[in-house]
């Protein structure tokens, strides 16, 4: 077994805040295994960063009517900070607008195009003559051949879910300009991905069929069996790494070429602030390399970086790639577009000093063999049954009665008693299934040995046993307080805020995962522990039903044909609507109000009686044009005083599109004091 590891999570794109899919498929995950393989006292490199570059970024840029570079910015330092709120310990988090990054990409890239290993080839492709651009896919609307979907993308028509490309649009339009794209031709630079075809057979599918997971080895055995073919690392666009090429002007590298590189410029930075060498992770071969991503990511993973890695020549491949599936929220696939999320600086924001209770619910609703679902209700019930009333109520009661009994000392006991066997179990059952990327069930026999805690308080009820046979008291605590220290220790991983809150509370210090996995006894008799602190408290039902109109509103807000709209005000019932008077009126003298620029002050003929009413339409009318008008009245509001003028009722208005007031008026003249409704 290696000694050093590189654990790299995908880097996120700097396109929007990350959310619990992202946190419980990646981020999540990888944090817990770089902590446990630290505690394994390996050499650990857990590097990520933000992928600033891309189709994605310019998307988000041209919605939010900011620049790319505003984008990036933005999210970059929203993301980081998430990260870090949420315990994510990584040794670097960096972003591929770094200099270091440009560096080593293009250095990349220049490797292999002077060894030979790119293929040029010039090829037809959309150009878009007003703005000068070449048109991602993305930039390409039409009409879907299949479904004749008018707004078809270039790569995939949203509406029957095929897979396109943009020469198959009927009638493609430019999405920049909105005119009709030409073909021009470009030339690209390719990697040979069919070269690699042997190479991947042997590696992973000869070589890797039982310890990659079945979804990830089944994806890249897919692959290969369909044939490989050769795949342009260059783009035309604006945005991105220049192609460090003279006859390469207004290419950039493809994103997915530069982005895993990402994984290996930000280990340089990392080992230059640390005095580390970057090639003892990269390029030796006792060093381990995972990549943690999201199952849309595979066959860059598996394929198309390893491929760069062998033409490149001096790299190891990754030991595995343990690839999760998708986490739904309330039985509906997440999207950001939708704002179908819970986004992590709002949890972050909403439930401060709760942590760990995210961490936990979404490891033990891991989407590690099949995509799982994330609710509200469940996120309740496992902080207030398990977290609340397991984890720390056993914590608790081992703490409260030490300092009732013992005076905060843990007492004398038998230190071969069997019970003490389950810790070091427990740090074994973990220890494999972390090895094999099993989370769930890591985290449930944490769990387990918890529960098993207070099961054993339970039937030895030291608290009646302290009078008659005070050994057996002090026996049962001394047993119970070493399976509290474990509990410390073991939680690092997961609950790493706990677990540090609980290191504290025992007086302990964290102690190497061998250890814990070859000894029962974690915390020596006559040892002082600190006052008992609460870990974890009741989420009420308030607080649920919080988050969940929350999401009801989400879903208001995507049923709306106009986004400006507002949401509908609470409902009333008939009787409150029939309170209400609505006439038609006509008015009969308008003139301005003295030193207020927005109000006129009208005299009206309701048909009930002529009334004076004070209006803040002054900036969308001049009073003169407004005599003679008919209008629609709300004749028994309360009379208000308005600059010492009495207003008795107000006019029906609404606002046009360029923020002018205009009135609501019957579309023919009637008589005055008619009914509306
Ligand atoms: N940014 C894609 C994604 O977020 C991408 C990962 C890059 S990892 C090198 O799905
Ligand atoms: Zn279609």
């Amino acid at each position: 077994m290696s000694i050093r590891k590189i654990i790299t999570a995908a880097l996120p794109y700097a396109n929007g805040p990350v959310h619990i899919g992202h946190l419980a498929g990646v981020y999540i995950p990888a944090d817990v295994y770089a902590r446990f393989q630290r505690r394994l006292g390996k050499d650990v490199a857990f590097i990520c960063g933000s992928d600033e570059h891309g189709i994605p970024i310019t998307i988000r840029a041209k919605k939010e009517g900011i620049s790319p570079q505003d984008v990036v910015d933005k999210y970059h330092e929203i993301i980081k900070k998430s990260f870090l709120d949420l315990g994510i310990s990584f040794d670097e988090y960096s972003r591929t607008s770094s200099k270091k990054h440009y560096e080593t990409s293009q250095e990349f890239f220049k490797t292999l195009y002077e060894a030979g290993k790119f293929t040029e080839d010039i090829s037809e492709q959309y150009f878009d003559e007003q703005a000068h651009e070449f048109l991602a896919d993305r930039y390409i609307v039409g009409t879907c051949p299949n479904c004749k979907n008018e707004n078809a993308y270039g790569d995939q028509c949203e509406k029957c879910g095929s897979t396109l490309s943009p020469s198959e649009l009927i009638n493609p339009k430019s999405m920049l300009s909105g005119n009709s794209p030409i073909l021009k031709e470009t030339k690209n630079w390719y990697l040979p991905l069919n070269d690699y075809e042997a190479f991947l057979q042997k590696w992973i599918i000869e070589g890797h069929k039982e310890d990659w997971k079945p979804n990830v080895y089944g994806q890249v055995k897919s692959w290969l069996n369909d044939g490989l073919k050769p795949r342009a690392m260059t783009r035309d666009l604006n945005w991105g790494i220049p192609v460090p090429l003279p006859d390469a002007e207004g290419k950039v590298l493809y994103v997915w070429f530069d982005a895993p590189i990402g994984y290996i410029s930000f280990t340089q930075e990392w080992a230059e602030k640390n005095g580390k060498n970057w090639r003892d992770y990269w390029q030796n071969e006792n060093s381990d390399l995972i990549h943690f991503i999201g199952k849309d990511n595979i066959v860059f993973h598996c394929i198309i970086f390893p491929s760069m890695m062998k033409a490149h020549g001096q790299y190891i491949m990754p030991k595995n790639v343990p690839a999760f599936e998708f986490l739904n929220l309330e039985n509906d696939k997440i999207s950001t577009s939708r704002n179908w999320a819970v986004w992590a600086h709002e949890y972050i924001a909403d439930f401060p000093g709760q942590q760990d209770v995210l961490r936990y619910v979404l490891l033990s609703s891991a989407p590690e063999t099949k995509d799982n679902n994330f609710t509200w209700k469940d996120f309740q019930t496992k902080n207030n049954s398990e977290l609340v009333g397991i984890f720390g109520n056993f914590i608790n009661r081992v703490a409260v009665l030490i300092h009732k009994y013992y005076k905060g000392i843990i007492p004398q006991g038998n230190t071969q008693s069997p019970e003490l066997l389950e810790i070091s179990n427990t740090a074994k059952e973990i220890a494999s299934a972390l090895e094999k990327f099993e989370f769930r069930n890591a985290l449930s026999s944490l769990m387990n040995l918890a529960r098993f805690g207070n099961q054993y308080l339970q039937n030895e009820e030291p608290w009646k046993t302290i009078k008659e046979q005070p050994e057996k008291a002090a026996q049962s605590l001394f047993v119970g307080a070493q399976l509290a220290a474990a509990l410390a220790q073991l939680s690092e991983p997961f609950m790493p805020f706990s677990s540090e809150k609980l290191l504290s509370m025992f007086n302990i210090e964290r102690m190497n995962w061998s250890i814990l996995e070859n000894n029962s006894v974690l915390i020596e008799s006559g040892h002082r522990i600190k006052e008992a602190s609460l870990l974890f408290s009741k989420i009420e039902d308030e607080v649920i039903a919080e988050q969940i109109q929350k999401l009801e509103q989400t879903k208001q807000n995507n049923k709306k044909t106009n986004p400006n709209a507002e949401a509908m005000k609470e409902e009333i019932s008939f009787d409150d609507f029939a309170k209400i008077d609505l006439r038609t009126a006509t008015i009969l003298e308008a003139e301005k109000v003295e030193k207020a620029d927005k109000l006129l002050k009208f005299k009206v003929d309701t048909g009930v009686d002529i009334r004076t009413v004070v209006s803040g339409v002054a900036q969308s009318f001049k009073p003169e044009e407004l005599i003679g008008k008919q209008v629609m009245i709300l004749l028994n509001l309360a009379p208000r005083k308005i600059r010492g003028i009495e207003s008795q009722g107000m006019f029906l208005l609404t606002t046009k599109p360029d923020g002018k007031l205009s009135f609501v008026t019957p579309d023919e003249t009637v008589e005055n004091g008619i009914e509306i409704g």
